[in-house]
């Protein structure tokens, strides 16, 4: 078994220099990150090896590829997947960073929305897919990184129907407004497309119930605690907020390389205090805010001119896309009209560098740095703050984070801001620079505990084995075949007490456009009748259906009777009854939500009974109910969080009731009495309530073979009444009389 790491970019970047070609160690957060725990998820998942796949970071002349995909294989454990510049130009600049970039960083003002883009996007992960299949075998396990591959879960599913995928989403995941800003086929591919991983994590809460609502919304899939199920699926969603290597950066100043480093800047810096600001070049990060902060911060606080400099350091990012230009000519402008308003021949506020620092550097400006301004509009996580605090060794630098990056979930102990309030990032510098030790020391403390606690290793461990457990098949099932009937029969004919809980609609009965019509046949009375005249038998029919209209139909019968999924019975012979007491004052409210959206949905109506509140949509135009009724689902949801009503998906219907109420209450109730021989049959996700409560040896039925509780499937109405007529037909032989006496 093997694993295969799949991301954009390989963490090596194959560069050409005076026509020799050498190997390059890629920057980034991701790289940084799985490059730290490679070895952890080997030893966790058995893996005896393992290969990165993605792009080298240049384009490679084809009579040059071949070598290059042996001497990156062999050397490197990496393995290519080749692009073109015009590939390149079109996925990763134009589909890549200048649409999924600003819409999922809810800049959605800067989202282009080009064909070619989006087909060269499909392009490129059809060729990832390809290079994949070069290499991968069924029983390898794949992780998939980030927003330049969603399509690829779904087209590696296809040739490898068993591998397990894991696919984590390193930005954020917008809310479902945002996602219906891209185009419908587009975007029904990029949630298809992930939902073909095992598991699809996210770093926070908010980004998980973010996808999972779009995914009610725009494919009409409901999910359970986030396991989504689709095309006889299960796909698990979880949250593994991203850590980082703590040791590497908290022992940093112990290097003596760093050392070096911090009394080089030391000499410049002086006894000045140090705010810095370091990041990718990107929109997303807010650096320009933060610049006007600093300058308003200086306007308003002229006692710290001199005594303080910004160090800001910029990483060369994405200079193709306009966006990305046009942001680096506006920190160019405006660092010199700081420089130039504020600075003299003694003082430069705003120190900076547009490069890659190498680690040594890196790690000196974290130690040096007395406050640290972290403030993206919008960030999956950000690694720099987590970096930041784990190299405070003395507890003494600041961070002032941004409530609007990823990170803010785990350290909102820090100085928090805005990113947008310019005013208050100023504030924050004053307040920072200011902060005694002992309050830096308490909040560095807990946020260092928990870094150490959660850092990269977490990570990966916590990715690795929820994918490594995450069972996708569903307990399917048995078939209900001959072989096993007549053992369930031979128990039927040995037992002396016998109960039979059969639910009706879709199980005694087949499913009608009209429910009033779904009267019971007479050749189910027939049936009925005659397994209840033996008294070892006993009969209780639980129904979603009232008291009125089951007492209509079966009151003749010697049968218990349970109406309203369970809120009544009525023992034979006996007068009907609560099963529990419950509140319906929600009722009128939710009646008339559901009346809204009846009134849109022609052919829809609403059955309100006692205690639940039924949306009918069996004879309604497909594609009007599939683009309304996800939308109700995930409205009434909504409106009845924090409350005892339970919406649940039935058969073309959405029902709400109270969540006390239960098919398995009627079921328990007979339960209290010894029985040697239960069966029950269900069709429905609310019938799986009397699978729950059964004993062990029960003989349970499912019509219909989707996923269930129950042990056995038969495939329609037809043929349970066959089963439960051989039941009824079964004539006691003398021996079995003689047995029972
Ligand atoms: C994406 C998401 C998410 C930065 N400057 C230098 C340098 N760095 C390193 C840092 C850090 C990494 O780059 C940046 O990581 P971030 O998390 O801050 O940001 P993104 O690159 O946008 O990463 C982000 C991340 O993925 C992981 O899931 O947190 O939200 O956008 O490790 O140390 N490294 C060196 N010199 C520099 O000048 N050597």
């Amino acid at each position: 078994m093997r694993l295969i790491i799949v991301s954009n970019r390989l963490p090596v970047t194959v560069e050409s220099n005076k026509g020799k070609l050498a190997f390059k160690q890629s920057a980034g957060g991701l790289v940084q990150g799985l490059s730290a725990s490679i070895e952890t998820i080997m030893s966790l998942t058995g893996s005896k090896d393992y290969i990165w796949v993605g792009w080298p970071g240049a384009t490679i002349k084809k009579d040059e590829q071949e070598s290059i995909k042996n001497e990156l294989l062999n050397s490197l454990n990496a393995y290519p997947v080749f692009l073109t510049e015009e590939e390149m130009e079109k996925f990763y600049l134009g589909f890549c960073n200048s649409t999924i970039w600003p819409l999922f960083h809810n800049i959605s003002t800067f989202a282009t929305y080009e064909e070619s883009d989006f087909l060269e996007y499909k392009n490129v992960n059809e060729k990832f897919k390809k290079t994949i299949l070069e290499i991968a075998q069924e029983e390898d396990i794949i992780w998939i990184h980030d927003y330049h591959l969603m399509i690829l879960p779904k087209l590696l599913r296809e040739g490898l129907p068993k591998s397990k995928i894991g696919f984590f989403l390193h930005i954020p995941f917008p809310s479902f407004e945002t996602i219906k800003l891209i185009p419908k086929s587009w975007r029904e591919d990029i949630l298809s497309g992930l939902l073909g991983a095992n598991l699809v994590g996210f770093h926070t809460f908010a980004y998980q119930q973010n996808f999972l609502r779009s995914v009610r919304r725009l494919l009409g899939l409901e999910h359970s605690l986030g396991k989504i199920f689709y095309q006889e699926r299960s796909i698990k969603t979880g949250v593994y907020p991203i850590g980082i290597d703590f040791d590497k950066y908290n022992l940093s100043c112990e290097n003596e390389n760093v050392s070096k480093e911090i009394s080089e800047l030391k000499k410049s810096t002086g006894e000045r205090k140090i705010i810095l600001s370091i990041d990718r070049l990107d929109y997303s990060k807010g650096i320009v805010n933060r610049l006007k902060a600093f300058e308003l911060f200086l306007e308003k606080f002229p006692e710290w001119h001199e005594k303080v400099s910004l160090v800001a350091v910029v990483v060369p990012s994405r200079i193709g896309v306009y966006k990305y230009q046009e942001t680096k000519n506006t920190i160019d402008q405006i660092i010199g009209k700081i420089n130039g308003k504020f600075g003299n021949i003694k003082w430069t506020p705003i120190i900076y560098q547009f490069k890659n620092l190498p680690f040594e550097q890196l790690s000196a400006v974290y130690n040096l740095g007395d406050a640290i301004l972290v403030t993206p509009l919008a960030d999956g996580m950000n690694l720099v703050s987590k970096e930041y605090v784990a190299a405070q060794k003395d507890y003494n630098g600041v961070l002032i984070l941004s409530e609007c990056a990823g990170a803010f979930e785990e350290m909102r102990d820090t100085i928090i801001v805005n990113p947008n309030d310019i005013e208050e990032i100023a504030r924050a510098m004053k307040t920072a620079l200011e902060m005694d030790l002992l309050q830096k020391e308490k909040i560095n403390a807990r946020i260092q505990n928990y870094l150490k606690k959660y850092d990269i290793k977490w990570w990966t461990e916590k990715f690795m084995s929820e994918l490594i457990e995450q069972e996708e098949k569903l307990s399917k099932p048995k078939f209900l075949s001959k072989e096993i009937l007549k053992k369930i029969i031979e128990t039927f004919k040995t037992s002396q007490r016998k109960l039979f809980v059969l639910d009706y609609d879709g199980t005694l009965t087949p499913l009608v456009n009209d429910p009033k019509s779904a009267k019971p046949s007479k050749k189910l009375i027939e049936v009925l009748s005659k397994l209840s005249s033996d008294s070892s038998n006993n009969i209780l029919i639980i129904s979603g259906r009232d008291r009125k209209t089951l007492d209509n139909w079966f009151g003749q019968l010697r049968i218990n009777l349970s109406a309203e999924h369970g809120v009544y019975l009525k023992e034979k012979g006996k007068r009907w009854a609560l099963t529990i007491k419950l509140n319906t004052n929600w009722k009128d409210d939710i009646f008339d939500v559901l009346n809204l959206y009846a009134d849109k949905l022609p052919g829809s109506f609403v059955e309100k009974k006692e205690y639940s509140i039924v949306l009918h949509y069996r004879n309604c135009d497909e594609a009007l109910a599939s683009s309304i009724i996800p939308e109700v689902f995930d409205v009434l949801s909504d409106i009845t969080s924090n409350t005892e009503i339970l919406v649940t998906n039935i058969s073309k219907g959405i029902e709400v009731k109270s969540m006390y109420i239960n098919k398995g209450l009627p079921v328990l109730h007979f339960l209290r009495e010894p029985f040697d021989f239960v069966f029950a049959a269900g069709d429905d996700t609310v019938d799986e309530e009397i699978f729950d409560v059964l004993p062990e040896g029960a003989c349970s039925i499912k019509v219909g073979d989707s996923e269930t509780m129950a042990k056995y499937y038969v495939k329609g109405t037809d043929d349970l009444l066959l089963i439960l007529d051989e039941f009824a037909s079964l004539k006691k032989t003398f021996f079995d009389r003689l047995f029972r006496r």
